[in-house]
């Protein structure tokens, strides 16, 4: 082979190479709720009759090359055919079964997943921001942002909107991919089935951070999920002096005009509600591990962090952003 043709397997190389090994925290293939198994079934079918099919086209095509092939010996043309009523009836009915063996699963699978919420579910309502989401749960009086606390076994019926551009909704292992779109409400719902974290990201382009626009569901016991509400639902803990001196910083520092802090006079909704930040394991939708350096350089220069973010620049110095880092670090 050329060397210049054995390049272009290159990227084939890769794409086989990506899809190798162990752990895939993102791979649709290690389905961990009702709803991503039923995706799973429907993909397992498309995939072995994809499968079947193409060793039955690839095989007669092969016989056929090989069994029929000019050996130069021939005097007459072969036998000259035109149609064959039987074979093509067989591919044109074979296939319609082939396609409702799949259509059947998928079409009701969409109907399930977005059917309405049974009583017993918690419910969030989720908004896509740019570049994050904001999750509220309106019948437990929780809103926090990026990091979805949910319990194990229970049904999670999660209301998708956008007041801003399209996104999507995704986390592989717990749900399907589906649009959050202006101007309408688009629903999901799943059963967790293991405990952990689970990650996702935002699946439709949606401007300059779209790629770092991450979140996670957390699957918690039901007891720690119960633990975790009631933890979310206080009010930000703001009695010692120290805290009280870093929200003063926050507040002369023009903070308080895109975000609140329940407890406090800060209760702009622009950006994340930061009530209970310091619990998350992440911050600015899954870019940056949640620790003072992290805070210090996304406060100090968000842009930097996200290109485009709506997190303005405010010119910190560095003793103000040390200040309110660590104010932001007692938002547990
Ligand atoms: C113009 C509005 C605006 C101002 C002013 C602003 N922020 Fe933000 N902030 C945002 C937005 C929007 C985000 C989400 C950005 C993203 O993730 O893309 C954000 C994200 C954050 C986050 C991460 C929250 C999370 O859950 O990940 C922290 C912490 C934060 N801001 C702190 C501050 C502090 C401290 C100040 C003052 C120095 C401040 N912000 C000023 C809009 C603002
Ligand atoms: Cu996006």
């Amino acid at each position: 082979m050329k060397p210049t043709r054995a390049l272009l397997l290159l990227p084939l190389l890769m794409v086989f190479l990506a899809a190798c090994g162990g752990d895939h925290p993102m791979s649709t293939l290690d389905a961990h709720s009702d709803l991503t198994r039923s995706i799973n079934v429907i993909y397992g079918r498309i995939f072995w009759w994809t499968l079947l099919l193409f060793i039955l086209v690839q095989g007669g095509l092969i016989y056929t090359v090989m069994r029929f092939r000019a050996t130069g010996k021939e005097t007459t043309n072969p036998e000259q055919v035109h149609g064959n009523i039987r074979l093509e009836l067989t591919w044109t009915i074979l296939p319609v079964f082939i396609l409702l063996h799949i259509a059947i699963p998928t079409v009701s699978t969409i109907f399930e997943s977005q059917a309405p919420a049974s009583d017993d579910a918690v419910t969030v309502n989720a908004l896509g921001k740019q570049w994050w989401f904001s999750f509220e749960y309106p019948e437990l009086g929780v809103v926090t942002a990026n990091e979805m606390h949910v319990p194990l076994g229970q049904e999670v019926a999660i209301r998708l909107q956008s007041d801003n551009v399209l996104h999507s909704f995704w986390v592989p292992q717990l749900t399907a991919k589906r649009d959050m779109v202006p101007g309408r409400v688009n629903h999901i719902k799943f059963k967790a089935e293991k405990l952990g974290e689970f990650l996702g990201q935002c699946a439709e382009y949606c401007g300059d951070s779209h790629a770092l626009m991450k979140f996670r569901i957390v699957v918690d016991t039901p007891e720690d999920f119960a633990k975790w509400v009631e933890a979310q639902k206080a009010p930000a803990d703001t009695v010692a002096d120290a805290s009280k001196a870093g929200f003063d910083a926050f507040q002369s520092a023009g903070c308080v005009a895109c975000h609140a802090i329940r407890g406090t006079t800060a209760a702009s909704i622009i950006g994340p509600d930061l009530t209970h930040v310091g619990s998350r394991t992440m911050i600015a939708s899954g870019i940056l591990e949640n620790n003072a350096a992290n805070i210090k350089k996304w406060i100090m220069d968000p842009g930097e962090v996200k290109p485009g973010s709506k997190m303005i620049d405010l010119n910190l110095t560095s003793e103000q952003a040390d200040s309110i880092t660590a104010y932001i670090q007692t938002l547990k």
